[in-house]
């Protein structure tokens, strides 16, 4: 029998850069929620593949940014220590934006740590090929990569190219997870996560940050799941906003969320949905960990 291989691969860069489309694209199913919400991520989720001989686990992080609250420094602090366990880093950068600070800070840790880094540069539908170009000569000029791909997670382009480049990193040893395991996230978790992703979706500026959601009740019964949710939001308006006229924006978000979860579970799902305020949540480290953002 062929020895087994694996590698553990941490995804990092700024939030809205597109980590979480791209672990998506290479696992070819949804894992961790995308939305045009910055900081949409807030835990760390592992992501794993397996083929043939070979596991590849990748770790999604918050962006990197900085904290303004019990929330913001969890995910930062759970996006720093990614580094840490990994064999590699993927830093993924937009190709609109220059080279600033957290790609700077993201290279020097990883120096550090003698981590070898492959450039993402994504989104290279949004701009010419001469910017391309010009963009990744400016990341040359930072570090000497082990890799430079340009790509577009969104459409899937050069996902491939990014996951050739990782097979460099396979080391021979044990499997860390089971070979049809995708993520080591709870399926509560990932019920409440899409939950979140079809209100950021519904909703615009500032109201998603304070968006939490909290499954208070999860009961297969013989082919269906009930699922009861709370929606936290931080203020009497925002809830408004969530519910809508009549309740339709809720309504919605029942509809879009169920669907996702019925394909998740492969199952009937009654979904039962309800908005609450808590004010100023993010600033409380205890709601924070209460609405499950804490290390195991
Ligand atoms: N135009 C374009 N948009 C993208 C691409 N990849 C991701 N996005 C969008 O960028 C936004 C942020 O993506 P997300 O994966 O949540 O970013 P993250 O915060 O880094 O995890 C979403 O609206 C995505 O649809 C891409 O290649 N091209
Ligand atoms: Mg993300």
């Amino acid at each position: 029998m062929e020895q087994k291989r694996t590698c553990y691969i941490a995804i990092v860069g700024k939030p809205n850069v597109g980590k979480s489309t791209v672990l998506n694209q290479i696992l070819g199913e949804k894992v961790a929620i995308v939305s045009a919400k910055p900081q949409t991520t807030r835990n760390r989720i592992i992501g794993i593949l397996t083929r043939g001989e070979d596991q590849f686990v990748f770790l999604d992080t918050p962006g990197i940014f900085t904290p303004r609250n019990a929330l913001g420094e969890y995910m930062v602090k759970a996006a720093d220590s990614s580094i840490q366990d990994a064999d590699a880093v993927i830093l993924m950068a937009d190709v609109q934006k220059t080279c600033g600070s957290v790609e700077e800070k993201i290279i020097a840790d990883a120096e550090r740590a003698g981590l070898p880094v492959i450039l993402a540069l994504n989104k290279v539908d949004t701009v010419t090929p001469e910017q391309v170009a010009e963009r990744l000569s400016e990341y040359a000029g930072k570090h000497d990569f082990h890799a430079y791909v340009p790509m577009c997670a969104k459409n899937g382009k050069n996902v491939d190219a990014l996951l050739k480049e990782c097979e460099a990193f396979l080391q021979e040893g044990d499997w860390y997870y089971p070979e049809d395991m995708s993520t080591d996230q709870p399926v509560r978790q990932m019920a409440a996560e899409i939950i979140r992703e079809k209100v950021l979706r519904t909703l615009n500026k500032e109201i998603p940050h304070g968006v939490a959601v909290v499954i208070e009740e999860f009961r297969e019964e013989d082919g269906l799941t009930r699922i009861r949710a709370e929606i936290f939001c931080e203020k009497e308006s925002h809830k408004g906003i969530i519910v809508g006229k009549g309740g339709e924006g809720l309504k919605r978000i029942g509809s879009y969320a169920r669907a996702d979860l019925e394909k998740l579970l492969d199952c009937k799902v009654y979904l039962n949905l309800w908005v609450k305020v808590k004010e100023n949540w993010r600033e409380s480290a205890r709601t924070v960990t209460n609405f499950g953002y804490h290390d195991d």
